[in-house]
């Protein structure tokens, strides 16, 4: 009797399971992410939208050969101020301060700020904050984002009147290259959630850098990208993009426009958002295939921005490398190492 009961039990149960899985399958095709494949880290990402901006089909990108555009293309002394695509090249002298300030100050725009302080580099956020306060966008309401793994690190330096500082709690990652190439995947989570309903435009800037003259309106523009102080005068040749087929960052010999650097870039916060969504989902291809590219996130910003051109581009006064000495081209070194 009791062996009876026993094997009507477990074939309920075995019935039961059955019913459950079939229901399962059934059911899984009907959940948001069931197509997002099982070893992407961040699946929620892919339903991450902003919510005044509808998704926009793929478009595949064709790839055209033209000349490759020369900063110091003129005379030595004198900076190239406008791509072939028509986005101005902004250096000292291209634009008019005072104008500039009397268009931009009376839409009352918010400017937000994103920088990482992980681990060491929480020693760079003082001087950072002390050079951005004397001379990032004086006058405008602007609202630093320090993302570290230690809160309790930051110092407190005191800000003027509109400008605020929130800290973003985020893990800290074992190798130095994944801290970088997480950056794009918590920018564009972190406009998401939250800073697309507090700023108007963002600027994503390394932390171990310092403000040395002003940085004002005249960087405000839909997609800024900034070309890095390291091969403003190289053939695209030479460039350091990744180089591998295989790679979602990959770009032939013949193309490239200038390389920009990883540690400036930023525009209206929604294009800064699907920029940097767009890097992160490539990033994430390759890391499905085992690929680390060559020069990290910022193989994956120069390849976007190839296809996603910007709308103004900022010369290596914006993004300098305090190791080198400052060229006749460069007159006001704003930002730099
Ligand atoms: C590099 C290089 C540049 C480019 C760029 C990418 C120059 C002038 N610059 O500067 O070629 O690759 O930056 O961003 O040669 N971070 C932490 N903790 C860490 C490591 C990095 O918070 O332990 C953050 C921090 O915000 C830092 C940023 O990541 O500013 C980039 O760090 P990095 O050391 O890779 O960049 P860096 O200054 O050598």
């Amino acid at each position: 009797m009791r062996c009876r009961r026993l094997a009507l039990g477990l074939g309920f149960c075995l019935l039961l399971g059955t019913a459950l899985c079939f229901l399962w399958v059934y059911v899984e095709n009907w959940l948001p992410f069931s197509y997002v494949p099982y070893y992407l880290p961040c699946p929620e990402i892919f339903n991450m939208q902003l919510q005044y901006k509808g998704e926009k089909p793929f478009q595949p990108v064709t790839r055209s050969l033209y000349p490759q555009p020369k900063l110091l293309e003129q005379r030595p002394a004198e900076l190239l101020a406008l791509t072939p695509w028509l986005a101005p090249i902004v250096s000292e002298g291209t634009f008019n301060p005072e104008l500039l300030h009397h268009i931009y100050q009376p839409l009352n725009l918010t400017i937000g700020v994103t920088v990482f302080a992980v681990g060491k580099y929480t020693r760079f956020v003082q001087p950072f904050l002390e050079s951005a306060e004397r001379f990032f966008m004086q006058g405008y309401r602007v609202r630093y984002y320090i993302f570290t793994n230690d809160p309790a690190a930051i110092p407190q330096v005191p800000l003027g009147p509109g400008r605020l500082l929130s800290t973003i709690p985020i893990q800290k990652q074992a190798r130095r290259e994944e801290i970088s190439m997480r950056r794009m995947e918590q920018i564009s989570r972190h406009i998401a959630e939250r800073a697309h309903w507090e700023v108007d435009y963002i600027f994503c800037l390394n932390v171990d850098m310092v403000f040395r003259n002003p940085w004002g309106p005249e960087t405000l523009g839909d997609l800024v990208a900034a070309i890095h102080p390291g091969y403003y005068a190289v053939p695209r040749q030479q460039f350091p993009y990744e180089r591998r087929h295989i790679s979602t960052a990959f770009v032939a010999d013949g193309e490239g426009d200038f390389y920009y650097g990883g540690a400036v870039f930023g525009g209206r916060v929604a294009s800064v958002y699907e920029f940097t969504r767009g890097c992160h989902m490539a990033i994430l291809a390759d890391k499905a295939n085992g690929i680390m590219a060559a020069g990290q996130e910022e193989s994956h910003l120069n390849r976007r921005f190839l296809s996603h051109k910007p709308s103004k581009v900022l010369s290596p006064e914006y993004l300098w490398d305090s190791r080198k000495p400052q060229p006749p081209s460069l007159k006001l070194i704003r930002f730099s190492t």
